[in-house]
């Protein structure tokens, strides 16, 4: 029987935190997974270190299945974010050795490609609306199809998804949260002027993106994506908190912009009602958030059953062990959507070399055993982990409202 001999929590911090597992076997072969949790990432090390390293040692790393079976039922406190990525962490690990085992890319492990390529949408955003339409103009250069705008909103400061560099937002900006003021009537009669002006300066082949970032009531929702349908959005992302899935209906029964949700989700159950009453249009679920491979292909197994397809995250805070498993899935996955690609940092890139590659507007993987991404530890000790928070929003009255 083939057994786990080792497993590390290696906390590395090039350019943003990151929280990466490497499992190590007695046939030499080992892998990686992610178990990044943006501004939480010392809950996620405390939980893999202290409740699950333990009981991996001297098991089959071939069992996956059995693996999350007994890290999701064996917790007894089911779900939540922490337990979840933990579950990743190990799942993507596992997955990893089990390709390199079987010697075929991940993708071959799953049932192959069902695609050559995986389109992705880049983050186009600016103190303004001719500022942020320049930086979409930059994006299309770049090869991208689809591109997230988001800009600056006169009147409200630290507006969402507006970074300070031109390719990197990383907004775990310091180590407490970092107050930002939120206007949503500026906001709403923004917004749709943003993407007048996109799709009036950049035709209507470029697919458009936005994400609201869970800062409307369901029916301002409604009202947005109303006042979107001239523009033909590709999605609008976190319309409203989803903590209830029935608030959907309410937005949905008046829009047909589609409708994104689900990179805060961590299993089946968050999105099950959304899904199955078609409340949303994409799942936005990833590898690090939902439990791994194992499970988020039992979620996109069952969006596929109400034609929802998949959308998943990937901004700079989850590492490149996830986007590079993500790659994997999403060149399997039947009914895939969009993946989304916010680049990380040269450093962060050192620090994780991966076969993925960025061309024509789509990711494409790699052919070498597992999902192709390793982590150099040597590298990644000259970063050491430095405590960031997200920030928290406001209204102008100052109650506390969604970041
Ligand atoms: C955003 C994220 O990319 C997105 O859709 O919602 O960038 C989100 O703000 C961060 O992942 C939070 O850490
Ligand atoms: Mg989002």
């Amino acid at each position: 029987m083939m057994k786990i001999t080792s497993a590390r929590v290696i906390l590395c911090s090039p350019g943003r935190n990151f929280v990466t597992l490497k499992i190590e076997t007695d046939e030499g072969i080992y892998g990686i997974g992610d178990g990044t949790l943006n501004g939480r990432e010392m809950s996620v090390v405390s939980y893999l270190s202290e409740h699950v390293i333990p009981v991996l040692i001297g098991r089959d790393p071939r069992r996956i299945e059995d693996i999350w079976q007994y890290l999701y039922r064996g917790a007894y406190w089911r779900r939540g974010p922490v337990t979840m990525r933990a579950i990743a962490a190990v799942d993507v690990a596992l997955w990893d050795i089990k390709a390199k085992l079987a010697n075929m890319p991940l993708f071959d492990l799953l049932g192959g490609r069902s695609r050559d390529k995986v389109l992705v949408y880049g983050h186009a955003n600016g103190t303004d609306i001719e500022h942020t339409s320049d930086e979409v103009g930059r994006y299309k250069e770049m090869g991208y199809k689809a591109v997230r705008a988001q800009s600056g909103i006169p009147g409200v400061k630290g507006a969402y998804g507006v970074g300070r560099g031109d390719m990197y937002y990383e907004p775990a900006d310091a180590s407490l949260p970092t107050e930002t003021v939120w206007n949503t009537g500026s906001y709403l009669n923004f917004t749709p002027k943003l993407f007048q002006r996109l799709r009036d300066v950049h035709g209507d082949e470029i697919h458009l993106l936005h994400d609201v970032h869970h800062r409307l009531t369901p029916i301002e929702a409604a009202r947005l994506g109303c006042n979107l349908e001239p523009y033909r959005l590709f999605w609008m992302e976190d319309a409203t908190p989803a903590e209830n899935q029935e608030a959907f209906r309410l937005i949905r029964q008046h829009t047909t912009t589609p409708l994104a949700v689900g990179e805060i989700f961590n299993t089946i159950w968050d999105c099950k009602d959304l899904i199955s009453n078609q409340l949303i249009d994409y799942i936005r679920t990833t590898i690090v958030g939902a439990g791994g491979v194992t499970h988020l292909r039992r979620i996109a197994d069952f969006a596929a059953l109400w034609q929802v397809r998949t959308g998943s995250h990937g901004a700079t805070d989850l590492s490149p062990v996830t986007l590079g498993t993500a790659v994997h899935f999403d060149t399997w996955v039947p009914n895939f959507g969009i993946q989304e690609y916010m680049r990380h940092t040269p450093e962060t890139d050192d620090v994780f070399p991966h076969d993925y590659t960025f061309r024509d507007g789509c990711l494409h993987a790699g052919e070498k055993p597992g999902h192709g991404v390793d982590i150099d530890e040597r590298l990644a000790a000259r970063y050491p982990y430095s405590p960031k928070q997200l920030p928290i929003a406001r209204l102008q009255d100052g109650s506390m409202w969604n970041w």
